[in-house]
């Protein structure tokens, strides 16, 4: 089997010896960066993560900074969801879009002041395009990657161990998606309640890269009690629990409506984003949109390296995107991107994955909500 070369086109994480050190036994590539996907027990750490607490590098969740006069202005005009009401200290997740509607980009912005946001971004390179944006419309406003690193701490026994780091006025008041300011130990951090899991927990921001470690051993020791281990983002928990994965589970003409974000982005609002004509014009006649959806599996089914066509009657009507195994359910789930004549609750459709045919069946449970 070949290897990806480690070397400087590709960024490591300040976090990046200690999760060599924690026993990391892959990583994907995202945002130029390498990002921990394993640990060596798919199991044991989803486990982990739905029963107690498990720690992420995820710092290939990269900042774009907007800061100046226009900045808010810059941040709207850029995403699809309404910004300007949000409170400073706040989050909310923004789908981002081109000019045809589709989606780039499925951010969380966090309010830092009045005129200096973060779009805490998932992977593509968003830097460039928000200063494009920023640049050719005359804003006054800065837009760069600031030196900002994201730890998660997930999972049902996260609060325990903020608690044992900062203390329980922190852990109290801290609001879903709320963030502050905090230092731990004169690291610099800001803490969020977020992170891509449905167990609850905290990301910290760290904005010291020369910290790393320093913040990882923190809270490895603070998190011993609880049985705290590097984990990372989970396939099977986030796909029960239908959270977007970014270019997994979207192609290049994929718009936030099919990708089942239509919850987060703002059609009737008195606000332009970049994007919101064509997002409308493409959902005018909705039958000839796709849908992503959840279906089971079943057959044989093969590592899922790259999508495979969804097919009826022999014709292509989509792809299944991704695939787990599903420990909750104990079966083989997929995201499905399909026509919507074929995305109804109870439709089957083959699946050509590498030669082996799949039976996939739409489940009644929409992309979005918990299985
Ligand atoms: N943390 C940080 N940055 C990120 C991610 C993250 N960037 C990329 C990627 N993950 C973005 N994807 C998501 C998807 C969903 C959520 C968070 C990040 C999420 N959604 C809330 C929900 O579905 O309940 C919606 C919250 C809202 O109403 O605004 O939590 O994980 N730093």
């Amino acid at each position: 089997m070949a290897e990806i070369v480690f070397g400087p086109r590709v960024r490591k994480s300040p976090f990046f010896d200690a999760t060599i050190t924690g026993g990391v036994t892959a990583f994907t590539i995202y945002n130029h960066m390498f990002m921990p996907v394993s640990y060596g027990d798919p199991i044991g750490e989803y486990e982990r993560v739905k029963t107690g607490v498990s720690m992420w590098d995820v710092a290939a969740e990269r900042q774009v900074e907007i800061i100046g006069p226009d900045a808010t202005t810059v941040a709207q005009l850029v995403s699809a969801r309404r910004l300007t009401n949000l409170k400073v200290g706040r989050a909310r997740y923004a789908p981002m879009c081109d000019y045809d509607g589709c989606l780039i980009n499925d951010p969380i912005a966090l309010r830092l002041e009045e005129n200096r946001w973060w779009l805490s971004i998932a992977d593509s390179d968003m830097v460039h395009w928000v200063k494009g944006i920023a640049g050719a419309g005359g804003y006054e406003a800065q837009v760069f990657e600031p030196d900002v690193s994201p730890l998660a701490i997930q999972g049902p026994m996260a609060d325990d161990v903020v608690r044992a780091l900062f203390d329980d006025e922190l852990v109290d008041s801290l609001g879903f998606f709320h963030h502050r300011a905090v230092e731990l130990d004169g690291i610099p951090l800001v803490i969020c309640r977020s992170g891509w899991s449905r167990q609850g927990g905290v990301e910290l921001f760290l904005t010291d890269s020369t910290q790393g470690q320093a913040l990882w051993d923190q809270v490895m020791h603070a998190g011993a009690p609880y049985g705290i281990a590097p984990g990372t983002p989970h396939q099977m928990e986030r796909i029960e629990n239908g959270l977007l994965s970014y270019a997994s589970d979207t192609d290049p003409d994929t718009d936030p409506i099919e990708a089942g974000l239509g919850a987060y982005v703002n059609l009737d609002g008195d606000f332009d984003f970049i994007g919101k004509q064509a997002l409308i014009a493409r959902h005018a006649d909705p039958t000839t949109r796709r849908r992503l959806v959840n279906v089971t599996l079943d057959g044989e089914m093969p590592n899922p390296e790259h999508p495979w066509e969804a097919l009826s009657g022999g014709t292509s009507i989509g792809q299944v995107r991704t695939a787990t195994y599903s420990p909750k359910l104990d079966r083989n789930l997929g995201l499905a991107l399909v026509s919507v004549a074929y995305a109804t609750a109870g439709n089957s459709f083959d699946v050509d994955a590498d030669g082996t045919t799949l039976t996939a069946t739409v489940m009644d449970v929409p992309f979005g909500t918990s299985l």
